[in-house]
Parts: structure tokens; C-alpha cells; sequence
């Protein structure tokens, strides 16, 4: 089983730390998306939207983190995607608002827009109105993640870890990146201290502690 990913990528990392703390063996392919490798006629034979993670199995082939991780844990019978119909509904639907409604807007309206030239806006004014409206959302947003979803709960379905951890650490990680404080979101800095603990997240986030680093001189507008 392959896995092409790249450390960088939030959505990459999720697969891989969710593999590495089950012990998930696959041959990792590493897409260097700066070098623009997930834009090769190659790697879009693997995933036509050229977007990393994919997973490949013989000829079987899966894009969307979010999909690849259900499929692994479901094929490795994880713990961390229960059986029970009514928590797996709980999980379903953490995970599609991570994606959907959190990730959209932290991401591509808020955190990229700064840093990543193919995610400015043009003019520069409409940039800055978009940060500005992105930085608001993803407020309300922390904020449903601090009271309504993680609540006072060690994670976010309960007190066991499950996908919606996997899947949405590495994701608010990015607000390193900008180096935004999440202080006053005591449940969401509480859990992720917790999932900071992890025996694979340092491995799983060199990269990006490093490219954190490098952007430390650049001023930015955070929470
Ligand atoms: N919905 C997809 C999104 C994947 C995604 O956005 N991947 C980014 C890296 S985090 C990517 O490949 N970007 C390439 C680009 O922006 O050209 C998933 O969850 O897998």
C-alpha cells in the first residue's frame, strides 16, 4: 500500500499520524507539492484533482484525507472509528464539520490567503478584506470548537481518541504557521497539548515546526 502524501500538508498529516500511532505499514511516496510535484502527468494518473493524500492499493485508488483515514481504519478494524452506528455518526459528522466548515475558512479564507501566493486574492485590498473576514469566522468558529465540540470531553467524541482527532489536530496545527495563540480557547489548547503528546506527532510534524520557524520574521494577522 502506498501512501503519497507530503509533511507539510495538514490533510496529509492526518493519514500519517493516524498510521504511525496505529502501527499502519505503507510505503510512503512524498510529493513535494513547493517543487510542484503533485503536477506531473504522473502523479495525476494517481489522483486527477492533484491534491495529496492519495492512498493507492494495487489498482485501487483514494483521494480526500477524511475518506482514506475511514477506509483505513475500517480495513485495520481501529478502535478509533467505533462500529457502534449512533458514535459513528458522532464521528461522521466532527469530521465533516472540521472539513467543511472550520478548514475552509481557517485555511483558505483566513491562514493561506498570507502566506501562499496561488491563495492571495487580487487586488490587494480584496486580500486584505478576505484575511479580515476569514479572521472573524474562524473566531465564531474556535469559539463552537471550545464550548460545543470538545466542551469539557478529553477529545472530541469522548475520552477515547477517535478519527475527529486524527483528522482535526494536524489541521489546527496550521495556526502555528501563523503563529496565532489559541490561549483563550482553553478546551481547544487543552486538547491540543494532548494531542501534541502523541509518541508520533514530533515526527509527524517536523516539517512543519520547521517551516514555522522560517516564517518567523514575516508579520501576520492572527486570531
Ligand atoms: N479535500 C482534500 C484537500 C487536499 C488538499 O487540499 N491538499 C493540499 C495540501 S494540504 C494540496 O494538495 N494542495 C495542492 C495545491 O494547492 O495545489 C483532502 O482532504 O484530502
Amino acid at each position: 500500500m502506498k501512501l503519497y502524501a507530503f509533511d507539510g500538508s495538514p490533510t496529509s498529516r492526518t493519514v500519517l499520524l493516524f498510521c504511525a500511532e496505529e502501527g499502519i505499514d505503507f510505503e510512503k511516496v512524498d510529493i513535494d507539492l513547493l517543487a510542484g510535484a503533485h503536477l506531473t502527468e504522473s502523479y495525476r494518473k494517481v489522483n486527477p484533482c492533484a491534491f495529496v493524500p492519495a492512498l493507492e492499493a494495487g489498482d485501487y485508488r483514494l483521494s480526500e484525507s477524511s475518506a482514506i483515514l475511514k477506509y483505513l481504519a475500517d480495513k485495520f478494524d481501529s478502535k478509533a472509528y467505533p462500529s457502534d452506528l449512533k458514535l459513528r455518526g458522532k464521528v461522521n459528522e466532527c469530521m465533516d464539520w472540521l472539513n467543511t466548515s472550520l478548514y475552509r475558512v481557517m485555511g483558505y479564507n483566513f491562514i493561506y490567503p498570507q502566506i501562499y501566493a496561488h491563495h492571495r486574492r487580487e487586488p490587494e485590498e480584496v486580500n486584505e478584506g478576505t484575511v479580515e473576514w476569514g479572521r472573524q469566522r474562524t473566531r465564531q468558529y474556535l469559539e463552537l470548537l471550545d464550548s460545543h465540540w470538545l466542551g469539557e470531553k478529553r477529545f472530541l467524541c469522548g475520552d477515547e481518541i477517535s478519527l475527529a482527532d486524527y483528522f482535526g489536530a494536524p489541521i489546527i496545527s496550521q495556526f502555528d504557521l501563523i503563529r496565532a495563540n489559541l490561549g483563550p480557547y482553553r478546551n481547544v489548547a487543552r486538547w491540543m497539548g494532548e494531542m501534541r503528546k502523541l509518541k508520533s506527532w514530533e515526527q509527524v510534524h517536523r516539517m512543519h515546526g520547521q517551516y514555522a520557524a522560517s516564517l518567523a520574521n514575516r508579520r501576520f494577522v492572527t486570531l
